[in-house]
């Protein structure tokens, strides 16, 4: 028997646990010891029924996924004799009960449905959340599934990959009991009832159908919902086939169809740039230089200073992770507004069903509104968001330096500014570190998290692992004006609003870069936003601009005459009263002007050269940002961009996409821009030395960032 699995004796029921740590993934050697164990199951006349459970913290959380790489090559031992295995499992002549704690994901759930009972404490979940990794089941999950939760049921779960809790599985079906207390004892005694009954198989079940009409609905609503929820994916619509496939076919001829799907899924670009986002994210955690076994302090209070959009945000962030919260502002008024704003915002979760009323009580309980800096004096880490101005920010420092107490964590939420400057303001630089929070910060999953010149190992660890807690995805990067993020973003749009000004109209630009998969155009962002920000800020950085180089200009001229985006009824669009965009022939007429007066010529443009121009500003960019260490990996710019600007997952992120691209067809475009729009489109020296090795960012090892 394989080390992986193990098989013992409980007086007459055999108990075969799985212990394959961190999650009991399926690798290589895991199938194998259970189609053992099952084989000696059926042979040891001193046993008549087995349970199987995992060890450590979970059930199994599904196939390996590193192992994918091989299956697409034909080969992965473990993975490409799942479906055997369950079906081993299933035509066991003793019953095979399956206890599930933890999780039961993707083919650790096609293993629990191949037993002939599920027993799951209540915590547990369970789900096929192959779609987020651009696959589909492929053990048999969209076979199994509708035949114990029914049709609608079961293409919901295969579509959305969402995780469902086990009290709700039990009402469907997926689960027979639950166990309360001991997981191992409840699932013995569960075993012993039904040892001598006839073992019911998943794949023969009956009567789970709906009729052809009622099916054909279901599945028409789920197509719909995932061209509207996941634009541009093709595994959702590949998990919804392979479900209808159940409704028609035989078990085992729905059983081919999924195999043609799942290898047809696994080998698209698709899942590779999810499988790429998906390690991504935990690869972020790994910071060079901050040891994993860095002390981290801990935190069990935090405030806030600043009750704005921003500040009273992020306040809601730490009350939805259970930690309290002091809110300060400066004056009353400020404060009760500031109050009313996130009072607002919750009445909406509770009203969309997120939260419940009682959750949302209990939240506002833990954020204290206050005046007076006195009250962060307890505080183990304390966020700024106040006003984006240096000098203000340095006061603000200053006073947090002397009032808070020692070893409390001084974070600012500054999207542009230099972290050093602000850390220069107080006694404790070590323990200064930016935590840039995107808007709105109780719903965006992105955390930059800004390293200054001397914030400590410690501090940064802390932050990392309070992002974890907090929801988010903490990516850590160095300092320098816009960080990774809106550094890059400000050249992404600047070639919008080019292109704008070279005669694209401001709909073909966005609609290009929404077909692209962008959640929203570039246009339509500033809008939202707001143009007035970008343009305070471009007046304030005037003095720093190279005579010679161009820049745009029509958002400017937009906000002179008050045009300042969704705000102002008027920006790019024209907005109606339920704030959808409308296109605007006056903005065209204005930009035709504008850009005659400049001396632009007016020419058409190709949706793929809007592409080309704001997706490549971008890469290049990006390039920069890797060079100067400013990002240590290329995949940290990829997750910034999914989780804080709205890149489509399934391209992996603008360097990941690069790649695809190929490097030297994206450093030839990029040169022939330069040649056509001048210095600003001069391909970063990193991207032409890859492009001539034929190389790619994803080769880039992580660096200790330089600019850090
Ligand atoms: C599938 O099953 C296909 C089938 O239909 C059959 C096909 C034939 N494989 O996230 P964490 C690693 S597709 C390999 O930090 P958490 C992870 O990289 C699969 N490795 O912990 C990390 O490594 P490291 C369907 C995996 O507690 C470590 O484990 N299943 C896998 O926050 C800890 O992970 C899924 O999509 C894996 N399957 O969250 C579930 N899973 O420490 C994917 C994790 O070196 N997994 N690792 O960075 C998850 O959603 C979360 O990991 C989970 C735990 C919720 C399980």
């Amino acid at each position: 028997m394989s080390d992986l699995v193990e098989y013992t004796r409980e007086g007459s029921i055999a108990v075969i646990t799985i212990n394959n740590p961190p999650v009991n993934a399926l690798s290589p050697g895991v199938p194998e010891g259970i189609a053992q164990a099952i084989e000696r199951l059926n042979s040891d006349s001193a046993v008549q029924a087995a349970v199987v459970i995992g060890a450590g913290r979970t059930f199994v959380s599904g196939a390996d996924i590193k192992e994918f790489g091989k299956m697409r090559a034909g080969g992965a031992q473990g993975t490409t004799s799942l479906p055997d295995l369950l079906n081993r499992i299933e035509n066991s002549a003793k019953p095979v009960v399956m206890a599930i704690h933890g999780n039961a994901l993707g083919g650790g759930l096609e293993l629990a449905m191949a037993g002939h009972y599920r027993v799951a404490v209540p915590e547990a979940k369970v789900g096929q959340p192959e779609v987020k990794l651009g696959i589909i089941p492929g053990a048999h999950g969209t076979q199994r599934l509708p035949r114990l939760a029914g049709v609608a049921k079961a293409v919901a779960m295969c579509s959305e990959g969402s995780l469902v809790p086990a009290t709700d599985a039990v009402k469907f079906g997926i689960v027979d009991r639950l166990i309360t207390g001991d997981l191992r004892a409840g699932a013995l005694s569960f075993t012993q009832e039904v040892a001598n009954q006839r073992s019911p198989k998943t794949s023969e079940r009956t009567g789970w159908q709906g009729t052809p009409g009622e099916n054909a609905a279901v599945f028409a609503a789920a197509r719909e919902s995932a061209r509207k929820k996941q634009r541009g994916m093709t595994a959702p619509l590949a998990a919804i086939e392979a479900v209808e496939a159940a409704t028609k076919l035989s078990f085992e001829e729905g059983c081919r169809l999924e195999r043609k799907l799942f290898m047809e899924c696994l080998a698209s670009q698709q899942s590779k740039a999810l499988i790429h986002v998906f390690f991504g994210e935990r690869e972020v955690a790994k910071v060079p230089g901050v040891p994993r076994e860095t002390q981290a302090v801990a935190i069990h209070s935090a405030a806030v200073a600043g009750a704005g959009t921003m500040g009273g945000g992020i306040a809601m962030v730490f009350a939805n992770a259970g930690i309290p919260v002091v809110l300060k502002e400066a004056d009353q008024a400020a404060l009760d507004r500031g109050l009313a704003n996130i009072r607002k915002n919750y009445a909406g979760s509770v009203s969309r069903g997120r939260f419940t009323q009682e959750f949302v009580d209990e939240r506002l309980k833990l954020i204290r509104p206050t005046l007076d800096y006195g009250a962060f004096a307890d505080a183990d880490i304390v966020v700024e968001a106040v006003f984006e101005g240096m000098e203000l920010k340095k006061q603000v420092f200053g006073e947090l330096d002397r009032l808070c107490k020692p070893g409390a964590i001084l974070a600012s939420n500054t999207s542009t500014l230099n972290i050093n400057e602000i850390a220069a303001a107080t006694s404790r630089p070590e323990f200064v570190v930016g935590t840039h929070f995107f808007s709105p910060a109780n719903v965006m999953r992105l955390l930059e998290i800004v390293r200054g010149k001397r914030t400590s190992k410690e501090v940064i660890a802390t932050v990392l692992q309070l992002s974890k807690r907090l929801g988010k995805i903490g990516v850590v990067v160095g300092n320098c004006r816009g960080f990774v993020g809106n550094r890059m973003f400000h050249h992404y749009v600047r070639e919008s609003v080019f292109l704008v000004e070279e005669g694209a109209s401001v709909r073909a630009v966005d609609q290009a870069l929404f077909d692209f998969g962008m959640a929203m155009g570039p246009l339509a962002v500033g809008d939202l936003a707001g143009l007035d920000v970008g343009w305070r800020i471009r007046k304030e950085y005037r003095h720093l601009e190279r005579p010679g180089i161009r820049q745009p200009i029509a958002g400017d001229r937009l906000c002179e005459i008050g045009r300042f985006g969704q705000k102002t009824g008027a920006g790019w669009y024209r907005y109606d009263e339920k704030r959808q965009a409308i296109p605007d022939p006056e903005v065209a007429e204005l930009v035709r002007r504008w850009a005659s007066e400049a001396g632009i010529p007016q020419r058409e443009i190709s949706a793929d050269e809007i592409v080309e121009r704001c997706i490549y500003a971008l890469v290049n960019e990006g390039a920069r940002v890797l060079e100067e260490g400013i990002a240590s990996r290329a995949v940290n710019i990829d997750i910034i961009f999914i989780n804080g600007y709205g890149f489509p997952a399934w391209r992996g992120g603008p360097m990941w996409y690069a790649d695809t691209v190929g490097l030297k067809k994206v450093y030839e475009r990029i040169r022939q821009f330069a040649w056509q729009h001048g210095e600003i489109w001069q391909p970063a020296p990193l991207l032409k030395e890859l492009a001539e090795q034929g190389k790619l960012f994803a080769e880039l090892g992580a660096k200790l960032g330089a600019a850090v």
